[in-house]
């Protein structure tokens, strides 16, 4: 009950600060969350939103009473100092106050750790990320005879006219890759994270889907996540890994299980083929949308 409160009042909140448009990239002057594109990202904002109820009002109230102190105490108008050593019942309060509120604090914040690392028992998909300085290398499970692995680079400004990608706010500069990892909507995608044997640690990262894990050299990591809409999604390496880490992005563009099936039969063959056709169908409705508009 308590936390379907704190969720109405925390969509209001957000219905105050909403800046419109949905978003699953960085945006300049950004100070918040990315958009949530996952059931867990939704809830982790929903988690950072409820803290700042304790946060803010705490933090408040420390100002206040630092105000008080330094006005009604300063050494002109209190030159005698109280010795004051003990007192029960402050004591009591400034016990039981902050337990209360760590409590408060714990539990909705395990649940949310729970649902993170229990997996689900069949992932749709699985894939494995490995990072390499200074890219990501995608390997698809059972992707049929010839196996699906290709390296995602991020995309340099001459590459773009002959990738289609010079739209820059469809593939901002830094963020977007030569080839993304395509992966289904509404389904559950394992991940397998891990660096190259003789590399260092990195760490793959989608802010959008509330996931972050290291990539270890010899060490097999395990995330999942479950896309709840379509989309291009960007995050990068968040682990400090050499002079080109911040030119590693990772970009997933989400999309129908028809779409993505159809990819995943070219890819093996023909990636560049696959990933031109796959860009067709997915900016084609917007094209449409566009037409039909002008023609009213
Ligand atoms: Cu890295």
């Amino acid at each position: 009950m308590i936390k379907r409160a704190y969720a109405a009042l925390t969509a209001i909140v957000c219905l105050l600060f909403a800046t419109g448009a949905f978003a699953d990239q960085p945006k300049p002057w950004e100070t918040g969350l990315q958009e949530a594109a996952t059931g867990n990202m939704h809830e982790i904002r929903w988690f950072e939103a409820y803290t700042l109820w304790f946060i803010i009002p705490i933090t408040l109230l420390v100002l206040a009473l630092l105000i008080v102190v330094v006005v009604k105490f300063r050494a002109s108008k209190n030159p005698v100092p109280s010795k004051t050593s003990h007192n029960t019942l402050i004591e009591v309060i400034w016990t039981v106050g902050p337990v209360l509120i760590l409590l408060f604090l714990a539990v909705p914040s395990f649940d949310l750790l729970t649902k993170q690392l229990t997996f689900p028992q069949n992932p749709d998909v699985t894939v494995k990320a490995t990072a390499t300085q200074w890219q990501w290398n995608y390997e698809y499970e059972n992707s049929g005879a010839t196996p699906l692995a290709f390296d995602s680079f991020m995309l340099k400004d001459p590459d773009r006219g002959a990738a289609g990608k010079e739209d820059k706010s469809k593939y901002p500069r830094l963020l977007a890759v030569d080839n993304e990892l395509v992966l289904p909507v509404n389904k559950v995608v394992r991940v397998l994270v891990t660096a190259a044997p003789t590399d260092v640690i990195h760490s793959f990262a989608m802010p959008s889907f509330g996931l972050k894990i290291d990539a270890v050299p010899g060490r097999l990591n395990e995330t999942w996540f479950k896309a709840d809409h379509e989309g291009l999604f960007y995050g990068q390496c968040s682990e400090l890994c050499g002079k080109d880490h911040a030119f590693m992005p990772i970009a997933i563009r989400i999309v129908s299980q028809d779409q993505y099936q159809q990819w995943l039969t070219t890819a093996a063959g023909d990636l560049t083929k696959a990933n031109k056709a796959l860009m067709a169908a997915v900016d084609l409705p917007a094209t449409v949308n566009v037409a039909e508009n002008v023609a009213k």
